[in-house]
């Protein structure tokens, strides 16, 4: 599976005023992650795809725009899961068909299953389609926590080939390598991309790489070199870039550098608010500071 390893950006959409789809906007965001950020592939769906905001109609046009201007030229992961076990379904095969390489899902939130129930919710899916699976875990946005005991369950089923790890549970990851070295382990935090490096993921999914995916693939590869030090000189660069970016609002801070680096970003889908103006006068500040 090398083609699931490396940088792939969590991808944002354009959203226009009244919530529809940007399309034209959603285009250029996909050009500029594989023209200047040269990420490895796309991560489509997930969070900062703004994916639990959309009806099942407009996640399948991000999943057809993005292909379409995307073509084979990066990896494409499709995120179709959430809390409606037959949508997710319906749209495993409708990323299959468009052909994504592979599938990711969430795990189901909302309700607290037990983990019974989340690994039929699992198999369910991976069964349906002829496709890979990424189990996408996510605990601070879904509440489900997953031991490494039960991700071993999970990857016993056909089709799951991996993970991504999107928590700062470092004795967690380490044990869950430790005990899966052949599983996929993509991990979620930018800022930590180092530690995860570290501790032998094979990859990572991130928000801020639509933006500093240059210095993001600085730190995966002097971090494979076992060149820590100067991996950890630009992990701080880097930190400071994204502690600014967080304190100031997380996706509509990303759409509005996006905006200053000539991408059409658009506004968040409510109820996720877009940025203000004085959000968008602090962008403009953190872009002039570190990234132009
Ligand atoms: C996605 O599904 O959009 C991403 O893969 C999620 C990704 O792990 C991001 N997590 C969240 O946004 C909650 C991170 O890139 C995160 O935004 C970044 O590390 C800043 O905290």
């Amino acid at each position: 599976h090398d083609d699931l390893k490396g940088l792939h950006t969590a991808l944002m959409i354009s959203v226009n005023k009244d919530g529809s789809l940007n399309e034209e906007g959603t285009r250029q965001i996909v050009r500029h992650n594989i023209d200047r950020m040269k990420v490895d592939g796309l991560y489509v769906g997930g969070s900062t795809g703004e994916n639990f905001l959309l009806d099942t109609d407009m996640k399948k046009r991000v999943f057809e725009v993005v292909k379409d201007e995307a073509g084979s030229e990066v990896t494409l992961i499709g995120q179709i899961g959430g809390t409606n076990v037959y949508e997710a379904i319906d749209l495993a095969h409708f990323v299959t068909d468009l052909g994504y390489d592979a599938i990711s899902a969430v795990t189901p939130f909302y309700y607290k299953y037990n983990f019974e129930e989340i690994r039929d919710y699992y198999k369910m899916i991976a069964q349906a389609v002829d496709n890979r699976l990424l189990i996408y875990s996510i605990p601070d946005l879904t509440g489900v926590e997953i031991s490494v005991e039960n991700f071993k369950a999970l990857f016993e089923i056909d089709n799951i080939v991996g993970v991504k790890f999107t928590a700062a549970d470092f004795f967690l990851l380490e044990r869950l390598r430790k005990a899966c070295p052949d599983e996929l382990i993509l991990s979620g935090f930018d800022e930590m991309l180092l530690p995860a490096v570290v501790n032998g993921v094979d990859g990572a999914i991130g928000s801020t790489y639509n933006v500093n995916g240059v210095k993001a693939r600085e730190i995966f590869d002097l971090a494979r070199q076992n060149k820590i030090d100067q991996a950890l000189e630009v992990q701080h660069q880097t930190n400071d870039l994204i502690e600014a970016i967080l304190d100031n609002g997380l996706y509509p801070t990303i759409k509005e550098i996006l905006k200053l680096m000539g991408v059409d970003a658009g506004y968040n889908r409510r109820p996720m608010a877009s940025a203000s103006d004085s959000q968008i006068a602090q962008a403009k500040a953190i872009y002039d500071q570190y990234l132009s």
